[in-house]
């Protein structure tokens, strides 16, 4: 039932049990799937130097280099490098063009998230169930072939400025086998891990958040249902807990297998001006607000990318020494004052527990952000833990003088 790898995933060496443990994934019918989705394609960043944040994803995050894109290779516009760890990939452009429109993306938007590509096993299907649907066919299905072989692509729009990119690497029962799409050359770095590192600081993608305007947000849930046939995940945030701590409001929507899950946040009207109405402002309007990267040893990614300078939110030490939070998580694989040595978040719901870690904004802007996730069975996202995460969140949103 859920046992169809993407390309990366089988690279990776990652088999279902293990992606299971990783991102949580579920048996589901297939057979009445109207849009089917194999799994992650890729996650396309703007960024206002690619060059350098190419570097910053190697050195701090681990990942590897490994295709590129820009004038050499006859794209004149932009560059784009593409990055791997595990099985997702990162893709980063940058405008080298002055009149590119990536420049004008940058100039509003900053550093983000500009499309959520996904891997689909019959682009064609999935356009047609999206038009029907009421979707934005922001590109139409297009053949890309090279050396390689053959791809076929096409992007419809989500929220914001957001979109997802549909491709299909299997054309007529042939794989595409270059290093990312036609365009792209293989490309490596000489960048060396430091001794010592984990091969992988991060194996999968998640999940990743949508941050939308204030009332919009059963809209996307809606969208999600409607044009993709995801299903509504149990874990949802309503006003009752939102106007006391997290300010936000939120629902999750799934592909079948739970492969690809999207929150979707929209700010609740709370005491404090909330975390997402910053974002909202400081990014011009709705968008992907974190990815949450899976990682099967998250102590050891921690220690990794803190010795690269990578910066997480504080918890303060009251949180561990919470009676009421050991009795609530229980058995877990290591003693708390482990997870209390590097700040990471643990929280158990009737399927298992979860740890977590939310480092602070990747750019300059208080947009984007990275979580790391270790799942031990839960399906959910940390609910147990919005409290003292959005105590931390509003903290630092206090120091940027945000509040
Ligand atoms: O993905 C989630 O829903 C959790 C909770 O600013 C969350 O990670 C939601 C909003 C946010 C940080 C975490
Ligand atoms: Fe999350």
């Amino acid at each position: 039932m859920t046992d169809t790898l993407t390309a990366q995933e089988r690279d990776a060496h990652l088999d279902v049990e293990q992606l299971k443990q990783l991102v949580g994934l579920v048996e589901y019918d297939e057979s009445t799937d109207v849009f089917p989705v194999t799994g992650w394609d890729a996650v396309v960043f703007v960024v206002g130097n690619a060059t350098q944040a190419a570097h910053y994803y190697q050195s701090a995050w681990g990942m590897e280099l490994v295709a590129y894109s820009g004038p050499e290779t006859g794209n004149r516009d932009h560059v784009s490098f593409v990055l791997r760890s595990g099985s997702i990939r990162f893709v980063l452009q940058g405008a080298v063009d002055p009149d590119s429109p990536l420049a004008d993306h940058h100039r509003r938007h900053g550093d983000g998230v500009v499309d959520i590509a996904l891997e689909v096993p019959d682009v064609h299907r999935c356009v047609e169930q999206a038009r029907t649907a009421g979707a934005t066919v922001v590109q139409e299905v297009q053949e890309l072939s090279d050396e390689h072989g053959r791809v076929l692509v096409a992007a419809i729009a989500t929220y914001g400025e957001t979109r997802h990119s549909l491709v299909q690497r299997v054309v007529d029962g042939v794989r595409y086998d270059g290093p990312y799409l036609p365009g792209h050359v293989e490309r490596t770095s000489s960048y060396q891990p430091r001794q010592g590192q984990p091969k992988r600081i991060f194996q999968a993608l998640d999940h990743v958040v949508g941050n939308v305007e204030l009332g919009h947000m059963d809209e996307w849930v809606a969208f999600y249902n409607r044009v993709m046939g995801f299903v509504n995940m149990a874990e949802f945030v309503g006003d009752d807990i939102a106007t006391d701590y997290s300010a936000l409001m939120s629902k999750v929507v799934a592909n079948g297998n739970h492969r690809v899950k999207f929150p979707l946040n929209e700010p609740a009207v709370g005491k404090r001006k909330s975390q997402i109405d910053e974002y909202l402002e400081f990014y011009r309007g709705a968008g992907a607000q974190h990815l949450a990267v899976a990682t099967n040893d998250i102590l050891a990614s921690v220690d990794a990318l803190r010795a690269n300078g990578v910066e997480f939110l504080d918890t303060p030490d009251s949180y561990y020494e919470d009676e009421e939070l050991r009795s609530r998580i229980g058995e877990v694989r290591v003693p708390v004052e482990e997870l209390q040595k590097r700040k990471i978040l643990v929280d158990r719901d009737e399927d298992g527990y979860l740890l977590q870690i939310f480092c602070k904004p990747l750019g300059d802007r208080p947009t984007v952000f990275f979580e790391l996730i270790e799942r031990h069975g839960s399906l959910g996202f940390g609910k147990g833990n919005f409290k003292a995460l959005f105590e931390a969140i509003e903290r630092e949103q206090e120091r940027r003088g945000n509040l």
